[in-house]
């Protein structure tokens, strides 16, 4: 080898030497399996920061929740054990307070009144508190309005009295149930379906593109439009790998989130149409409630009591409610 070419040679090794440790690998957390517009959404991530970043950042989305239950890898993204994931915001609540807002039942008119708060103030405030608590949201994703479902039609609240319903994990849907007389069951979404098929609860509630991609609706017979939660979703990273990355890096990973929560949007306004389609078809009965009334006024406990407790959420519950 001549001087010069081993001087490149040497050059040539520095240079990837610094490309392989500049470039991040990061692990993505998904609960959902293929079919659900979620795991395309992420899938489409993947490849969105791959290009944005000219593989400076490459994601491996792990679907179907195996890297661990839903509170569970909410805690790993905070360390920094996992670094990315969809996630629900309803399992944020009892890590970040003001991500609470969303799991108060029928805080939102509709999804796009939903959508307006998050991007407006109210949303920069909740938005704020999930980075500083770790878990910074880059872009929100769609996941409909959840409703009950069970072995009979719930019609109104008192149709929820002594039936055992499973909850996510969070205090504010166990006095959601309570307050209707039914008993909550927090449980892990990968064990809904058993719960449910051998009686263990007699309900759940949940989007359609849920109740159907991981078979709920296999083990019941009902899906009544009580609408009572509209929960955004997140792509959310551990806060301290996202500022680690040049401001660069951190434009493109962002860029592409957006980008792929709108495909998300795409997605989920065909995927829930025909989840519902797919769902009666299997013979589910699906109930209109002509009147949301009773259920609203069945919340006003569950309101009262939260924000007595928390009175400094009094402010934002407020800025939500008045987003046009
Ligand atoms: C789904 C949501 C999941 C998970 C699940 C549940 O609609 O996309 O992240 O929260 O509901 O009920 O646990």
């Amino acid at each position: 080898m001549t001087f010069n070419k081993s001087i490149f040679a040497a050059a040539t090794a520095v240079a990837l030497m610094a490309t392989s440790a500049s470039a991040e690998n990061w692990r993505a957390w998904n609960i959902h399996n293929d079919g659900h517009p979620n795991t395309a959404a992420m899938d489409k991530f993947a490849e969105l920061v791959d290009a944005a970043t000219n593989g400076e950042v490459t994601v491996d989305v792990f679907h179907g929740g195996v890297l661990g239950s839903q509170p569970d890898a909410l805690e790993q993204v905070r360390i920094g054990a996992i670094e990315i994931g969809n996630f629900n915001l309803g399992p944020i609540g009892p890590m970040v307070k003001e991500a609470n807002l969303v799991s108060l039942p029928f805080v939102f008119k509709s999804v796009p009144h939903m959508f307006r708060v998050m991007e407006g103030e109210a949303g920069e405030v909740v938005a704020a508190a999930m980075g500083e608590a770790g878990v910074l949201p880059l872009a929100w994703f769609d996941a409909g309005a959840r409703s009950f479902y069970s072995q009979k039609p719930i019609e109104t609240p008192a149709d929820v009295e002594g039936l055992k319903i499973r909850v996510m994990n969070n205090d504010l849907y166990t006095s959601m149930i309570s307050a209707m007389g039914g008993n909550p069951s927090p449980m892990a979404f990968s064990e809904v379906q058993q719960a449910l098929k051998t009686g263990v609860v007699d309900g759940a509630e949940n989007n359609f593109p849920s109740f159907k991609n991981v078979g709920h609706f296999e083990v019941t017979t009902h899906y009544s439009l009580s609408e009572h939660l509209i929960i955004p979703e997140c792509i959310c990273v551990n806060t301290a790998k996202f500022n680690a990355l040049s401001p660069e890096m951190q434009e493109a990973v962002r860029g592409a989130a957006v980008e792929a929560a709108l495909f998300q949007r795409e997605l989920w306004a065909v995927g829930s149409e025909q989840a519902r389609a797919d769902v009666e078809a299997a013979g589910i009965v699906v109930n209109e409630i002509a009147d949301k009334a009773p259920f609203q006024a069945a919340m006003d406990s569950v309101y009262a009591d939260y924000l007595a407790a928390n009175p400094d959420m009094q402010a934002l519950v407020e800025l939500a409610k008045a987003t046009e």
